[in-house]
């Protein structure tokens, strides 16, 4: 069982009764059935790639026994239609599957994020994952048009329409998309699916700081509006890092500069060249200053290679030790003032820490992670966070809650939507069958609450 019980970054070792891992919804249900019978708790898992520990069952619970119920096995594609332009496809298949199925297709599947050769699709459901296209095509909440959801009474919620409109009362699906596996487990998603880009160009590109960044980005969306599909920003040190662990990673510029960003624009007209108009823009945004250098990819191989440079950023993060991840968004109007402010604020109260940051700046969401010793991550969290919500942000833009940030939740959200969450989840998990300890603590019923 051993694999199941320990999150990819290896803070959380839970224990469990047994790992379940049924090949239907119906099995599913079954195992959910069985469970709840015997008051045993129920920790849905998919590739087991999130940063919160909200996959992995508790080191304790409350005398409660734990199973993990994997969703490995579900992994069938049931559908894929050109004319709806949707996929349907069950929880335990991984994201880069259903990609390429889509792709071979002729379709696509904008969903992508660095952990896609294992993440699956119901961990990106339950998560309402983000990653690197959200800027143009929104996160997952945006995408799903239609859910199979396993209820804490071992029914069967048959969401799984294809309907792009639908008011006949509350959009149920969106109760679940997000909620960590805390109100209901995932089995199946209906994916909205997209024309596929007749051409692409990415490009690494040096900028002076995370200002002239912000201002590059609203510049070429308006030179190249919707086909500008991904922006992220990195600061210099985290290519130190990949470069520590890659070999084969090399430096894009002759010189090093403080920040980049790694860029990509996909024309789906088709016959626009999209290189000529690109290079005329990134011209311009040289000419104002607000972007140093840059390079085109010239083959997949070569876009392959840039991607690398960001995609292992983690990896190589979590290779060079311990780190306190703060994944927190904020108006992108704001992005530079916390960049300015961030590192300062965490040196004064641990002067040995090394902040990075690098993310997805188009969506407001910052991965300002600082590698320090575990035991100042509590301090460190506290500065971090109380800055974010002093420039109006959220302490999670796309990782969720899981375990790790559960108090952290407690103490910033307010009152009020604290207690509508522990509401939405007594009411659906009265007995908190599903992923306790995670998101959000439901206290006992008191007799003022009925
Ligand atoms: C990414 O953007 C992921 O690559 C992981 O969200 C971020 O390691 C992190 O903090
Ligand atoms: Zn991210």
């Amino acid at each position: 069982m051993a694999p199941y019980l320990v999150d990819w970054r290896s803070r959380y070792r839970g224990t469990a009764l047994g790992v379940v891992e049924p090949s239907t919804a119906d099995e599913v249900a079954v195992a959910v059935r069985i469970a709840s019978a015997h008051g045993v708790k129920v920790v849905p898992q998919g590739g087991n790639t999130g940063l919160v520990g909200g996959g992995v069952p508790l080191t304790k619970h409350e005398g409660s026994q734990q199973i993990v119920v994997s969703l490995r096995r579900l992994n069938r594609i049931r559908d894929l239609d050109l004319l709806d332009n949707v996929i349907v496809v069950e929880a335990g298949v991984i994201l880069q599957n259903a990609q390429a199925a889509a792709r071979t297709a002729g379709r696509l599947l904008p969903i992508s994020l660095a952990a896609e050769g294992s993440a699956q699709i119901g961990g990106i459901v339950s998560t309402n994952a983000g990653g690197t296209n959200v800027l143009r095509f929104g996160s997952t909440r945006e995408l799903v048009l239609g859910l199979e959801v396993i209820l804490a009474d071992g029914s069967i919620w048959n969401g799984l329409q294809r309907l792009r409109k639908n008011n006949a009362g509350y959009d149920l699906k969106q109760l679940f998309i997000g909620s960590e596996g805390t109100l209901g487990i995932v089995t199946a998603a209906a994916i909205k699916l997209f024309p596929l880009p007749h051409s692409c160009v990415t490009t690494f590109i040096a900028v002076p700081s995370p200002a002239a960044a912000v201002r590059l980005l609203r510049y070429l969306q308006s030179e190249l509006g919707d086909s500008l599909t991904a922006f992220e920003l990195i600061e210099r040190v985290c290519l130190d890092l990949v470069f520590g662990v890659v070999e084969e990673a090399r430096d894009p510029f002759e010189q090093s500069y403080p920040w980049y960003v790694l860029a990509e624009v996909s024309a789906t007209v088709k016959e626009v060249v999209l290189d000529d108009i690109v290079e005329r823009s990134l011209a311009s945004a040289f000419e104002i200053g607000i972007a140093m250098d840059a390079v085109l990819a010239q083959s997949e191989k070569q876009r392959v290679e840039l991607w690398r440079l960001r995609d292992e950023i983690t990896e190589a993060e979590r290779r060079h030790g311990p780190s306190a991840k703060h994944d927190i968004s904020i108006p992108v109007s704001r992005i530079s003032d916390f960049l300015a402010r961030a590192p300062a604020t965490v040196r004064t109260h641990v002067p040995h820490a090394r902040p990075i940051a690098f993310g997805h700046v188009g969506d407001g969401n910052i991965h300002f992670n600082v590698l320090a010793p575990a035991e100042d991550a509590d301090c460190i969290n506290r500065a971090v966070y109380d800055l974010v919500t002093t420039l109006g942000g959220s302490i999670s833009a796309e990782h969720g809650i899981g375990q790790s940030k559960i108090e952290l939740l407690a103490h910033y959200k307010d009152r009020t939507s604290l207690s509508l969450m522990q509401r939405v989840r007594r009411a659906l998990d009265p007995s908190t069958t599903f992923n306790p300890g995670k998101l959000v603590h439901v206290p006992p019923v008191r007799g003022s609450d009925l």
